[in-house]
Parts: structure tokens; sequence; C-alpha cells
């Protein structure tokens, strides 16, 4: 059951499609915790004590762990690479999170719950870090939302709420069948030859390869919707010769728009009022910040017209032969603004000729750190319909629009901007089309996927990479996934290769790198041999995880849960934080941590181990090459040698796998029909 608390005057965020009634009387039933204002500043609170075993879920792609406890988050889509234990924020904002007590203490009013807060602003949720036992959820305004989710069955509370979640708040998008294939990017492929480059090392080594991306070097001068013809001589050409070798082309469209003369989205976008305003300005000018383009303008992916307006110029790329776009910079990111750039110069002009001490040189350190600064975001102002306003209105304007500040509503922008994307694509054309994103809020969940943005080549980031899988997906984002190998530092092979193995089960599998790091193309390592069959596990198994997919798109379901959401009642299993079950018959035991032939792995039940690989693996004889070992429920040291794919299915399930064609599968797809058999748990 859901029941929606509605406080003040809200923003119609248009994250919820359920219409519901709003609760008469604003107290929770016991047992889900209370709502409160602060006196002092009318911020609204919502506060639960647990006990010593409660378990917090959710908080979508945000950091640490499947359970949540003990730290500080807060939903402000946020442009920052350095994704360390400290921070609060990563690019999403998903303000979701399940309460499971502690199933130990028996007493009324202890079932699990969930709490949706439908707000656009900056919300922080502090679960047991300033107070151990204590979940204090705040936000600057007293405008809100709040849906509370109880269970419909007993025997899956959790899953139950999560599913209800999706009714609340919409289906998950789902990808073209391509969407699920392997996927290269760098940032720095420079041109068509870099580009057939790639394609030509996975097709010698004899690896699948699905796509190739295209960062912001193809474009003119970094103009979205444009492409460098010095770089690309004969573009819809070159999509064309990529498409006959079964290769989708994936552009990258940044969010802020350059400012230059004679640029049509420029100029259409200002002729037309399309872009956010200044309030310094009176909101007479468009609001004007510097990202990779220079001085850009912003559309205003809040307003209708100006979302529609901005989506209908992906027709260019689709025309051209284009299938599939990943939307960046969209928090917004913003290097500096003119009016931050102005203030630092006059710090640095004051402090030229000083003897600078600590305080002066801190000042001067600080100044020009200019990027996502909040003074910038409260400059930015967005034309609403008044009746999706509520009380974050200014300034009514003629024609039922009113001006909403930006930093008022800022988790909303990247949402919008896929919306944009997303509509207009449904209006332009038939075909799947591939569509991710970098920033989002839950709702951004219907109209395409997100990767969980700039993650570094390290350990602790794969591990990181786990655990945010079960968040997004209990979120609705069930077309997720990192950059596989990590984007920052350069990738040891190890731990590309541990990243690979455990990638070959996310939906969105993607080896992305930053520029200038160490090349990240799986050929570009020593043993290729050994990835190609990590990969070729994944063509095999694409069969058992597109069912998966589908099942929990159509069903609202997850694709990654939880142990503890499947074994209830086993202790051990709600504790386990490195194992995932993959739908309902498969569970995951990624190897995580380096220099390890293997790992311990709890087994909630009997299950049977499938190794795949080996030195037995020979494309005619697919059967042969899976090794089927039935263990005994309880820990196990399981050997992982870098060539094996490890998983197990649960005992009497079975899974459908693919056979793979014999010979070279370069010119393999994910669509190709192939015989199935099945492997038995
Ligand atoms: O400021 O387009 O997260 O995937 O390669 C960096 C260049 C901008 C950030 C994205 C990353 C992409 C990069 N972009």
């Amino acid at each position: 059951m859901i029941k929606r608390y509605t406080f003040g005057s809200p923003f119609v965020t248009d994250s919820v499609v359920l219409p519901l009634a709003t609760e008469k009387n604003p107290a929770l039933p016991r047992g889900q915790g209370h709502f409160f204002l602060f006196n002092d500043t009318e911020a609204f609170c919502w506060n639960y004590e647990m006990d010593k075993g409660t378990r917090v879920y959710g908080l979508g792609e945000n950091l640490h762990g499947i359970n949540k406890r003990g730290h500080i988050y807060q939903s402000f889509c946020s442009d920052d690479p350095n994704h360390t234990e400290d921070k609060k924020s990563l690019y999403a904002a998903h303000n979701f999170i399940l309460i499971v007590p502690d199933a130990q203490i028996q007493a009324p009013g202890r079932n699990p719950f969930g709490v949706f807060f439908d707000y656009p602003g900056r919300i922080t949720f502090d679960t047991g870090f300033s107070k151990e036992n204590e979940i204090t959820v705040t936000c600057e305004k007293p405008d809100i939302d709040v849906y509370v989710i109880t269970p419909e069955n007993s025997d899956s509370p959790e899953l139950s709420i999560c599913s209800q979640l999706r009714k609340l708040t919409g289906s998950s998008y789902i990808p073209p069948q391509w969407g699920f294939g392997y996927m290269q990017s760098r940032w720095g492929y420079k041109n068509a030859q870099d580009i057939r480059a790639v394609v030509k090392g996975y097709r010698d080594s004899d690896i699948p390869l699905e796509a190739v991306f295209m960062d912001i070097d193809y474009m003119d001068d970094y103009m979205d919707f444009t492409v460098d013809s010095s770089k690309f001589p004969d573009f819809p050409d070159f999509v064309k010769e990529m498409q006959q070798d079964d290769i989708h082309l994936v552009p990258i469209i940044d969010a802020g728009v350059k400012i230059k003369e004679g640029y049509s989205v420029y100029e259409e976008g200002l002729e037309k009022s399309h872009f956010c305003t200044d309030k310094s300005q009176n909101s007479q000018a468009p609001f004007t910040a510097a990202v990779w383009p220079g001085m850009c303008h912003f559309p205003d992916f809040l307003n209708p017209e100006a979302r529609r307006w901005f989506g209908l110029k992906y027709k260019s790329l689709l025309d051209a032969g284009i299938d599939g776009f990943w939307n960046d910079m969209n928090e917004p990111a913003i290097f500096y603004s003119k009016a931050g750039l102005k203030k630092s110069l006059q710090t640095i002009q004051l402090l030229k000729d000083k003897n600078m001490g600590v305080g002066d040189y801190f000042t001067f350190r600080d100044c020009t750190n200019l990027s996502n600064k909040d003074e910038d975001y409260k400059n930015i102002m967005h034309k609403v319909p008044v009746e999706k306003a509520g009380a974050y209105g200014e300034q009514n304007l003629t024609q039922g629009d009113t001006l909403v500040n930006h930093y008022d509503v800022h988790n909303l922008y990247g949402y919008n901007m896929t919306r944009s994307a997303s509509e207009a694509i449904t209006e332009l054309t038939q075909k799947p089309v591939l569509l991710f994103s970098r920033a989002s809020c839950i709702g951004a969940h219907r109209y395409g996927g997100i990767w969980t943005g700039d993650n570094q080549s390290i350990w602790s980031h794969l591990k990181l990479n786990v655990a945010q899988m079960v968040g997004l997906n209990m979120c609705g984002f069930l077309y997720s996934g990192a950059d596989t190998g990590g984007f920052g530092f350069n990738a040891s092979r190890e731990l590309l290769m541990r990243w690979v193995q455990f990638s070959i089960f996310t939906p969105l599998f993607r080896n992305h790198a930053i520029e200038g790091c160490r090349f990240q193309e799986l050929y570009n390592f020593e043993n290729t041999r050994q990835f190609q069959t990590i990969i070729e596990t994944r063509y095999r198994l694409l069969p058992y995880i597109t069912k998966t997919f589908m099942d929990a798109a159509k069903n609202d379901g997850m694709y990654f849960k939880p142990l503890a959401f499947i074994f209830r009642n086993d202790q051990r299993a709600c504790k386990v934080e490195d194992q995932l079950m993959v739908g309902d018959d498969v569970m995951i035991a990624p190897v995580i941590t380096e220099n390890s032939q293997g790992r311990y792995v709890y087994l909630p039940e009997d299950m049977t181990m499938v190794y795949f690989g080996g030195e037995n693996r020979t494309r005619a004889s697919t059967k042969d090459a899976f090794t089927l070992t039935p263990l005994a429920q309880g820990d196990h040291w399981i050997e992982i040698p870098e060539e094996n794919a490890v998983f197990f299915i649960r005992k009497n399930r079975s899974i459908t796998v693919a056979e793979l064609p014999s010979g070279k599968i370069n010119t393999r797809t994910v669509s190709d029909s192939t015989d199935t058999f099945t492997l038995q748990g």
C-alpha cells in the first residue's frame, strides 16, 4: 500500500505517474517514524528510530554498501570525479529508502517499509551517522510530497515495496536488444580512423563487440549536434560502414550549448528564449557559464517547449543513421561562470603584491575552484508552468509561466534532459534507440538508463559498483552499469579482468576510460584469449540476461537483488554485501580483491557452481565448456582463475544459455538467433 503525505505546496516533479489522494492526517502509523518542521528554518524533516539490527536500503547510485546504514548521503546531482568515501553525493538524486527492522525483535508495527521523498532540491539522508540509531532526512524547503510504501505480501515484502515504487513512478526504460552487447568507449577516439582501429582490434582478436562510443571529440568545437567534417569526412557513410560491420555508434550529447554566431542551436535557442535565464540580470538575459565549448547557455529542460525543441535536435544524428546516445554534463556541470571568474580574478588582483601567509594563500588557492558552485546554481532561472511550480514560483510571467530558481529544483535537470531526448526520439522514429544519462533522479528511469559516472581504476570502485547496482535497481534504473575497468587512472590487467567478470552480468556493459590513460580496450592486454572467454560467457548468457531484464522491466521487479531480499530468514545472507542475485535463479560472487586466486562464497542453500572456460573450451562444444558442480549450503572457498567466469544456479532451477556458432564469432551480434540449451541447477 502507498500513502501520500503532502506538506506545503510541492513542486510537481513528474517523478510520480500514479495519481494518489493525499492523507488528511500527516501523522504516520506506529513504526514509520514521524514528520516535523524545524522551528527556526521551516526545513522539512523525517525522523525514525532504529534498532541495532535494522537495515537501510535504497538511495540508488549513491556511495557505500548495499546496506546504507551509518553515513550521511545527499541528493544534489554533482559532477565530482573523486568518488571517495567522505563524499555525500554522486551524479544522481535517488530519494528512496527502504527500512527493514530487525526481524529478531517481534513487536507491533515492525514491518519493512519504504519512503520516497518526491523533492526536487538538496535533501540529506543521515542513516545513523550523527546518532547511531536514528535516521533523519532533511530538506531545505517545507514543500514536499512523501510516499510511504508498505508491503502487499509477506513472502517478499522488500520486493513488493520496490515494485510498488515502480508502479508509483512508472515502468523502466528498455534498451534495444543490441544494448545488451559488449561496448567499447574511450575519451580520446578522435576520428573515423581511430574508431575503425578499435573495431579491427576486436575483430582481429575475435572478441564480440556491439558498439563504439563517440566522446566529445567528434563534435565541431564541442557544439552539440555537429560533427567535425575534418575528422569524419562523410559521417552518414561512416555510420553505414560501421553498421555493415554490425557496429553501432553512440555519440555523446552535452547539456551546455556553445555561444557562437552562426551556430543554429545557439541562435534558435536565443531567439525562442529556450535557455535558462540569469537572475542577476532580472532574467532578461540567458545564463552564461563555461563548459567544454567555452561560454555556453543551458537549455531550459524544465520548460516543456524548450524541452521539445532541444529533443527534436537529435533528429540530425538519427537521420545520419545513429541509434544511440549518451547524455553528459547534465547535473548541469559548470566549469566557471562569468560572475565567479570575475570575483576570483578580483581576489587574485588584491593578493598580487602581498606577502601571502597561510590565510591569504588559502584564499588564493580556494578562489580558483570555480566549478559547480551553489552561487552559480542560485543564479539560474527556469520558466515553468505555474501549475507545476507550487510554492517554488518566484515571479509570474505571461502565458501561465513562472520563474523558478534552479538551485531549488537542481535534481530535475539531467532527468529532464533525458526526457527531452526520449520524448522527441519517440516522436521522430520507430526504431529502438539506446539512451542513457549521467545525471538523474527517480522518474528518469522511464526515459533511459544511467551509468555511474567518472569512477576510477581502483579495486574499491569495483566493490562500489557491485553495491550500486542494487540501489539502482530498487529505484527503477534497471539499464545501468559503471565504466568497466574504471574511467580515471590506469587499469591493471588483473583489475580489468575481474571487473569484466562482474560486468558480464550488468545490463549496460561498457568499457570506458579517460583521455590520456592506459589503453583499456581488451585486445591491448596480454593473453587476450582470457578476455575473449569471459566476454563470450556474456553472449552465451544473453538468453538468461535478457529474459531476466525483461521480466524485471515488465513486472516492475529487480534484475539485481540483494541476497537479503530472497533469503529473508537467513541472518548470514542478510548481511552479505559482495554477492548478488541476478534474477531468481542465479547468484554471483565477483572477485573484488587483488592477488586472489578465488574467494569465500556463502551459499544460503544448496547450489550448483558453474564454471565456464578453461582448457576444454572450444566453440563447437558449448556444453562441454560449462562445468557444473553441486555444492552444499554453507561456506566454500572457490577458486576463480582469471580465464573463468563463475556463477551459481539455485537448486532445481535452470537457466537457458546460447550455443555459439563454431568458427569465428566476430560478426556475431546479440540479435543472432542461436540454438539454446539448458543448464540445470
Ligand atoms: O569533464 O566527455 O563522465 O564519461 O568521457 C569530463 C568527456 C566530461 C565526463 C563523462 C566522461 C566523458 C568526459 N566527460
